[in-house]
């Protein structure tokens, strides 16, 4: 049985870097929310994950950030774009008080998303050890300490295998207002080299909500940084509404595979604009049905709803290796017909 498993869009948030004294610091800010975008080719979506969903679910993480580069999956529910930053958010002047009064403890909403004024993280960080990241978040409508967090991407999207998703930091100067955060993680020792972005989150007490990039490169792991190699994959062409669909593949990988689920789209994505699922998944997983986590054949079976439209529906497979390299691509279509 292959356990289940949802992986993350791919994070991308590009950040041009300055390097100082074996830090790097970001210069530009980046939000994390891409307005959702209806874009339905094989090659946008390829890069894009499927949606989460299984809210039940204990290894459902926070929802899938959009793509830079890849627009959410149709049908992903993605949080609207936030306010843009307004250059001029600065501390509460209220806080200066005068007259003897006490400085209030709100002030009006700014409209605009947390000051991320720097991250510093090593440039270098090499697997088997842990690194801690700082950044400064400044906001006169105070943070929500619930909502200051960082993630980690990688070449194929959201790296939650060393330190969770995402890494809640925590405060270690000054405070809600103005103040500098902090997060430590391990990277494991088979942590695949390259270049990874870490991004740091943060939402004022209004939930306007900034994101801000850095880079840093892992040495000293493993050097396979390939996904799951999927071939032969088979559906049948043609299903009536109601009928239950079975779906067989190879998978492949030199560091074991992790999991290879599929995922079905129709012409309005992999679920309608109410966020129902195309098809039924059941229970998510997939089996394996002979062969190894090196090397195997995997079988998952779906229901398609009585009330399914007929029209072409494509096949799609999320899998990704014990390291964690992953890919969500299209394998074929079949045609629901009454
Ligand atoms: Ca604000
Ligand atoms: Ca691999």
């Amino acid at each position: 049985m292959v356990r289940k498993k949802f992986p993350h869009a791919a994070l991308v948030v590009a950040a041009s870097v300055t390097v100082t004294a074996g830090c790097s610091v970001t210069e530009s800010t980046a939000s994390s929310n891409e307005p959702l975008a209806s874009v339905r080719s094989a090659q946008e979506l390829a890069a894009q994950e499927p949606p989460s969903p299984a809210p039940s679910d204990p290894q459902t993480e926070a929802p899938a950030a959009p793509s830079a580069e890849a627009p959410a999956a149709p049908g992903t529910q993605v949080p609207s774009e936030s306010p843009a930053e307004a250059p001029g958010d600065t501390r509460a002047e209220t806080a200066a008080g005068g007259e003897g009064q006490a400085a209030p403890t709100q002030t009006e909403n700014d409209g605009a998303g947390p000051a991320i004024t720097w991250v510093s993280v090593p440039t270098t960080i090499t697997a088997g050890s842990s690194f801690t990241a700082t950044f400064s978040v400044i906001d006169q409508n105070r943070i929500s300490p619930q909502s200051v967090n960082v993630t980690i991407g990688g070449s194929s999207g959201f790296v939650t295998t060393w330190c969770g998703f995402s890494i809640l930091a925590s405060l270690v100067s000054g405070d809600t207002a103005d103040g500098v955060w902090s997060i430590s993680c391990q990277v494991p020792a088979n942590a695949v080299n390259g270049s990874y972005t870490l991004s740091a989150h943060a939402q004022d007490s209004y939930a306007n909500s900034t994101a801000r990039a850095s880079a840093f490169t892992v040495v000293g792991g493993t050097s396979d940084d390939q996904a799951p190699a999927i071939s032969g994959v088979t559906a049948p062409a043609q299903v009536a509404p109601g009928s239950r669909i079975t779906f067989t593949w190879n998978a492949a990988d030199a560091s074991g595979v992790d999991y290879a689920l599929v995922w079905v789209a129709n012409s309005t994505g992999f679920a309608s604009t109410a966020g129902v699922p195309v098809v039924d998944y059941g229970d998510y997983t997939s089996r394996r049905t002979s062969g190894s986590e090196r090397a195997g054949a995997y079988t998952q079976s779906v229901t398609l709803p009585a009330t399914a439209e007929p029209g072409t529906y494509s096949v799609w497979i999320s899998t990704a290796d014990t390291l964690g390299n992953k890919t969500f691509e299209q394998y074929g279509t079949f045609t629901v017909d009454r």
